[in-house]
């Protein structure tokens, strides 16, 4: 059922009953949460990376086998920007609401671990973490937390794997790429169980993320989408409110 003609003030009561009555809860989040901690987008018009730049010159493994230095350039860059990042009103609404009931999967396409840093303990990253860097030639999976502190920290030169000597890249998923199999597969079945579902701040085009909302609407959840802007999610979910996430999600969830 959808509610095109709402008040938005009724869909914000209609959440609000949606959650109290809800046990079982999955939420998908997009770039659009951590925009109000100053993380830029991927494809807002104005402000998003692909408006300055192209997919396939920063996020492929192809770009980065032609030009490591840009690529690492360019995370080295974002990578800053989420340190000098906290997490918002709307990650923090969300660490809260894990705390309130039983069953809670907080599914992210973020890299920028601020889900973590506000609380938030069942979560997936499915596609990875800027964090952390790994093996271009797979040689070893993850470094060690402290080694990459020392690793990220040296700025403009590619760091180099301390097992093998091939360049070590950020972890995270790039376009072409399996997303880590372990991940998707929970982030699939937590959508087949939930009664509840949440999309908030993605523009639901990257596959596969954006066929786990669409799992849950096939199971039978009701499906909810908090975002600014219409998605080709917004004609197909329960209840579609427009609005920001550090606005909307601490309303929803009764904790403004
Ligand atoms: C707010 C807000 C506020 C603003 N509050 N909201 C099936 C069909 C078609 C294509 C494919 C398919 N299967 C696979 C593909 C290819 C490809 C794909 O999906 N392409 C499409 C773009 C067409 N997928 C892949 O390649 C994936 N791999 C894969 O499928 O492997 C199997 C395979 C192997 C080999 C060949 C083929 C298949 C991998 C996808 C990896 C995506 N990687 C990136 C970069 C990650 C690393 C990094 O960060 O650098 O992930 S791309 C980028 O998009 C990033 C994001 O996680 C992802 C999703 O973007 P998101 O989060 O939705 O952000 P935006 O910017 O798009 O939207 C922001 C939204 O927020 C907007 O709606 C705003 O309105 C809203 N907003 N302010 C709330 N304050």
């Amino acid at each position: 059922m959808q509610y095109p003609d709402a008040t938005t003030n009724q869909q914000i009561k209609r959440m609000q009953q949606l959650v109290q009555e809800s046990a079982r809860v999955a939420v998908l989040t997009g770039a659009g949460i951590s925009a109000e901690s100053g993380i830029p987008t991927f494809r807002d018009a104005q402000t998003g990376y692909w408006s300055r730049f192209r997919p396939e010159d920063l996020a492929t493994e192809e770009a980065f086998r032609r030009d490591p230095e840009t690529v690492w350039r360019w995370y080295a860059e974002r990578r800053a920007a989420v340190h000098a990042a906290a997490p918002n009103a709307g990650h923090i609404a969300l660490s809260r609401w894990e705390a309130r009931v039983p069953s809670f999967t907080l599914i992210t396409q973020n890299v920028d671990g601020l889900h973590a840093r506000a609380g938030s303990k069942n979560l997936i990253e499915i596609h990875g973490n800027i964090l952390r860097v790994r093996c271009f030639a797979r040689c070893v999976s993850y470094s060690r937390r402290d080694e990459i502190e020392v690793i990220t920290s040296a700025a403009d030169t590619v760091p180099r794997c301390p097992e093998c000597g091939d360049y070590l890249r950020p972890d995270v998923v790039w376009f072409g790429e399996n997303l880590p199999e372990a991940g998707i597969a929970r982030a699939f079945t937590a959508a087949e169980q939930a009664d509840l579902f949440l999309c908030v701040g993605t523009s639901a085009v990257v596959y596969p993320a954006a066929m786990v909302p669409q799992t849950a609407l096939e199971s039978g959840a009701t499906v909810v989408e908090i975002n600014p802007e219409e998605t080709p999610l917004s004609t197909l979910v329960h209840l579609s409110l427009r609005g920001t996430a550090a606005d909307l999600l601490p309303q929803v969830l009764g904790l403004d």
